[in-house]
């Protein structure tokens, strides 16, 4: 059956916060054997399983910020958002933010701040985060936003907040429009997917700061178009190692090395994979391909699942994993409410 529009907001956003809950066990490991994340994976299933329920970290207190922004204000707010980001890490600064955001967060609390993009600009010598602080939040702006350009303008200003480099917030941008081509079912054409991002990332990547930006960092030209072109590539090998990907993409903390490779994650199955169970439909591979690269597996696989999620719909979820995770049902309400403002914003154009 056509998965519908509802259904795939849900999943996106859901699917998101599973792949943090999920995804934390394994943050900053070098190695994790898909054994380790299968059985992982399946004590979700065991209900006899005494130790609770998954919590979320950063990645999920920020995307419920931003979603939750995004409907009080009916739109984009810098303001508001800023508060919200603000108010969140002074409530439960225990979530595992970045070392470096919460020197922003702080300052966003002062309530004499007048430009809310400044303490983000005074980071890192002034050059501004490149982490994927930025782009591990984005998923709401695809959901509320119904052109791609205004997609990709706020996921940037939204980014920008907390990540003034332009690879944090142009991670951020190639992140929502990820979600929001997935939403549209553009994932049914893998390869005309992968060009259509690569496509918008050329205009994105095309503007002076960026250029600049790659060059200092001493990246290659446009680096976002260059990464997509070995996600492309890697679609089209035979048989990939888990190796290759993070040699060619990585699985680090810069959303240079995450967000494209959470897109080929999702791309990659989209088919049945050898060593994940027969029984997994594509959204449960998903998850767990992304938590067996290792690295900065919460933020890999939060991503990966939010544009997997928009993908499959909200019925591609099971049960058992939606009820082992922190916030997960939250997520779904939110979801709904980001739907009803979708429509309404519609019916004015
Ligand atoms: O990007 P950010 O919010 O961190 C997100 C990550 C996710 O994995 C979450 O799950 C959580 O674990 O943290 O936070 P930042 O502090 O802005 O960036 C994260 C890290 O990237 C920093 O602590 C630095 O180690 C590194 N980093 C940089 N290092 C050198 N120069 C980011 N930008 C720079 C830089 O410009
Ligand atoms: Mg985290
Ligand atoms: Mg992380």
């Amino acid at each position: 059956a056509p998965v519908s529009l509802l259904s795939r907001f849900r999943g996106a956003l859901v699917a998101a916060v599973l792949g943090d809950c999920v995804g934390g066990e394994f943050e900053g490991a070098e190695d994790v054997p898909l054994d380790r994340v299968l059985q992982h994976l399946s004590g979700l299933e065991d209900e006899t399983r005494g130790d609770g329920i998954l919590q979320y970290s950063d990645d999920t207190a920020m995307m419920r910020c931003v979603a939750q922004s995004l409907l009080t204000r009916m739109g984009f707010d810098e303001q508001d958002m800023a508060r919200s980001f603000a108010k969140e890490y002074s409530l439960a600064p225990g979530r595992g933010y970045g070392s470096g955001v919460i020197q922003v967060l702080r300052k966003l609390a002062s309530p004499q701040l007048s430009d809310v993009f400044q303490p983000a600009r005074a980071q890192f010598g002034g050059r501004g985060s490149f982490g994927n602080g930025g782009a591990m939040r984005a998923a709401p702006f695809a959901l509320a936003f119904r052109s791609a350009a205004d997609v990709s303008r706020y996921a940037r200003f939204g980014a920008m907040l907390t990540h003034s480099c332009s690879l944090g917030y142009n991670g951020a941008v190639l992140q929502a429009l990820a979600v929001h081509l997935s939403l549209q079912g553009d994932l049914a054409l893998p390869q005309k997917f992968i060009s259509k991002l690569i496509s918008e990332m050329e205009e994105v990547e095309n503007d002076e700061t960026s250029r600049s930006d790659a060059k200092v960092l001493n990246l290659a030209e446009f680096p976002y178009c260059a990464r997509l072109h070995r996600v492309k590539e890697l679609m089209e090998q035979n048989s990939v190692s888990i190796e290759e990907v993070i040699s060619e993409l990585g699985n680090g903390i810069a959303a240079l090395e995450s967000v494209p490779t959470a897109i080929f994650c999702v791309l990659h199955c989209l088919e049945p994979r050898e060593g994940l169970p027969e029984r997994y439909g594509g959204l449960e591979r998903t998850i767990a391909y992304s938590l067996a690269l290792g690295g900065d597996t919460d933020t890999i696989a939060c991503m990966a699942g939010a544009i997997a999620g928009a993908h499959y719909g909200i019925s591609a979820i099971p049960q058992s994993w939606l009820k082992s995770c922190e916030g997960a049902e939250e997520a779904e309400h939110l979801a709904e409410r980001l739907y009803k403002l979708y429509n309404i914003t519609q019916s004015e154009e």
